[in-house]
């Protein structure tokens, strides 16, 4: 599969609904927003499905107030030419949107993640640092305006998906395409503080909280962060506001493994894993069936919380 080709099929449909992966980060919201944005320039009607809630700091990006969930698109999914997903590794990724997916009439599935499952029709998997590079590569060649909407919805990808360009996975073409979208207008300052710097006093309050009890592991290797349901609702905020917590712990000198574990039921756990470099994490993630990057991956995990941090120490202490 190519981008001609893909942008090719692309072009043909007459109306298309993108799913966004459940637990919305800015890269699947941007790659969505600027995927539907380019339909539409193309007289294409595109709307937009997600399982989760948007995070309300994407709120700036024009368009995500348009989102829906799986549930109003039972009935009409089968009435769109195609469905397509952005950003979504595998099945477990949409949640319960997956059942809607699966009754698209044609399904495409555009995608940066290496342990892509190859789930659609047409699969279009390149490993770049943020899903919205493959998107302005497609944007550019359906060959549609590059509205400021379109600019700074992928700029939102690439600053999220590399940790504001710190992460090991910044290439060059990264910046390259960086570069392009400042010159059609992205506002990139703008992206910057909204996906990083501005913070809700509910985020910042459950931050300190968890911060304050780091637990360390293998001499210092490896930390855990841990959030419970109580903690989220103290707050007053919700899941959303916990992404970017394990950047914290990763952070700490010593540290090679950071390891954050989300209660998000009784006895069930949204797990994030990140690594410095010398664990591959995306080998831990896909013990649990979840999967993701060697240096940032996810899994959910049922179990007492202390038993899967004996599993999970286990397990980096075999890869040290
Ligand atoms: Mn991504």
């Amino acid at each position: 599969m190519t981008i001609a080709k893909i942008s090719n099929n692309l072009k043909k449909l007459k109306s298309a609904l993108i799913f966004s992966h459940n637990r919305p980060d800015g890269d699947t919201i941007g790659s969505a927003i600027a995927l539907k944005n380019a339909l539409e320039g193309l007289g294409i009607k595109a709307d937009l499905c997600c399982e989760g809630n948007i995070p309300s700091k994407y709120a700036f990006i024009d368009g995500v107030n348009l989102y829906k969930k799986s549930a109003e698109y039972v009935k009409t999914v089968s009435e769109y030419d195609a469905v397509i997903s952005v950003d979504c590794s595998a099945e477990v990724m949409f949640s319960d949107a997956y059942s809607v997916y699966q009754k698209g009439k044609i399904k495409f599935n555009i995608d940066h993640h290496i342990s892509n499952t190859r789930y659609a029709d047409f699969n279009y998997v390149e490993n770049t640092a943020a899903n919205t590079e493959i998107i302005f590569k497609i944007v550019k060649e359906l060959g549609v305006n590059v509205t400021k909407t379109i600019a700074n919805a992928l700029l939102l990808g690439m600053v999220t998906d590399t940790g504001n360009f710190a992460h090991s996975n910044v290439t060059s073409d990264t910046m390259s395409a960086v570069s392009n979208l400042i010159s059609l207008g992205g506002d990139l300052n703008l992206v910057v503080y909204k996906a990083f710097k501005e913070q809700s006093k509910e985020r910042a309050k459950l931050f300190a909280k968890t911060i304050s009890n780091i637990r360390y592991e293998l001499d210092g290797a490896l930390a855990f962060i841990s959030i419970s349901r109580a903690d989220v609702i103290a707050s007053g905020g919700d899941d959303s506001i916990t992404e970017g917590f394990i950047d914290f712990p990763l952070s700490v000198a010593g540290v090679e493994v950071a390891i954050s574990l989300l209660e998000t039921a009784d006895k069930r756990y949204k797990i994030s894993f990140r690594s410095k470099g010398k664990v591959n994490v995306n080998e831990i993630a896909s013990l649990y069936g979840g999967g993701g990057h060697i240096l940032a991956s996810g899994a959910v995990l049922n179990g007492y919380k202390e038993d899967i941090i004996d599993k999970l120490t286990y397990n980096v202490k075999q890869r040290i």
